[in-house]
């Protein structure tokens, strides 16, 4: 296992559930992100991941892990909504595959594709089964998703079940970026549960305290928030990590 990887598990075992902020990079200046990430960094957070179902690639996307870095010394991790998602600048990346898609491409095609850029640029590839439940947002758009009912947490289950088998140490419970609401708390229960040995990370959706709380009291391993930070800044963030330490204070409680 690499560094980034032990990191976040160290991270986990110290903290119960970590939090990680998500930079889009269409949606960001270098200069935003180095303040991002001077501030993310002192306020808590354990890493930046940075990408998204339709975002830029290339010089753009180093510029923004650039900017990233010259803030903090935090990893930066890939999150790439497609192929363009992959830069030499980043420490890791989270190879994904949709387990859940209906298009084989999002399931091992584009891994197949991308898998060489990875390892000449030296990446950390971390294995991460994708799962996403409805509405599913643009991620569930993009990848032609099969999207999980958020009602029916057995489902999402047996897929992250199927996730840890198939030898995935990640799974990401993801509702989709800027939805109504959460993944429903009684779903991380269940996947927490029945795939014990995976890590769980949940995403899309989660906007206050109170949800970050639940998530993380639930049996969320790490929090990924990214439109929080964009709408509220630092105060939301703030929030977020303290919801977080009080879910992981009552769980068992
Ligand atoms: C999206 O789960 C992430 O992939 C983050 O979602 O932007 O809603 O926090 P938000």
């Amino acid at each position: 296992m690499r560094r980034v990887e032990s990191y976040l598990n160290d991270q986990i075992r110290k903290m119960g559930c970590i939090h990680l902020t998500l930079i889009d990079p269409d949606k960001c200046t270098p200069e935003q992100a180095r303040s991002i990430a001077l501030e993310g960094e002192k306020l808590g957070t354990s890493a930046f991941m940075i990408g998204g179902s339709t975002c830029v690639g290339g010089e753009l996307l180093d510029e923004l892990i650039k900017g990233l870095k010259s803030g903090s010394s935090l990893p930066v991790i890939l999150f790439p909504g497609s192929l363009f998602g992959i830069s030499r600048y980043a420490d890791a990346v989270w190879f994904m595959s949709v387990l859940n898609s209906s298009n084989v491409y999002y399931i091992t095609g584009a891994q197949a594709i991308g898998a060489r850029t990875v390892r000449a640029y030296n990446l950390e590839a971390i294995p991460l089964g994708y799962i996403i439940i409805s509405p599913g947002g643009t991620a569930g758009f993009i990848s032609q998703a099969m999207t999980i009912p958020h009602d029916k947490p057995e489902v999402a289950a047996i897929y992250s079940l199927a996730a840890q088998y198939m030898g995935m140490r990640f799974v990401y419970l993801e509702r989709g970026s800027g939805v109504e609401a959460p993944v429903p708390p009684s779903m991380v229960q269940l996947v927490r549960k029945v795939a014990s040995e995976v890590r769980l990370v949940v995403g899309g959706g989660i906007k206050t305290r109170e949800q970050a709380k639940e998530l993380a009291k639930a049996g969320a391993e790490i929090i990924v928030t990214g439109n929080v930070v964009e709408e509220r800044g630092i105060v939301g963030l703030k929030e977020i990590i303290g919801g977080i330490e009080e879910g992981v204070n009552e769980r068992g409680a």
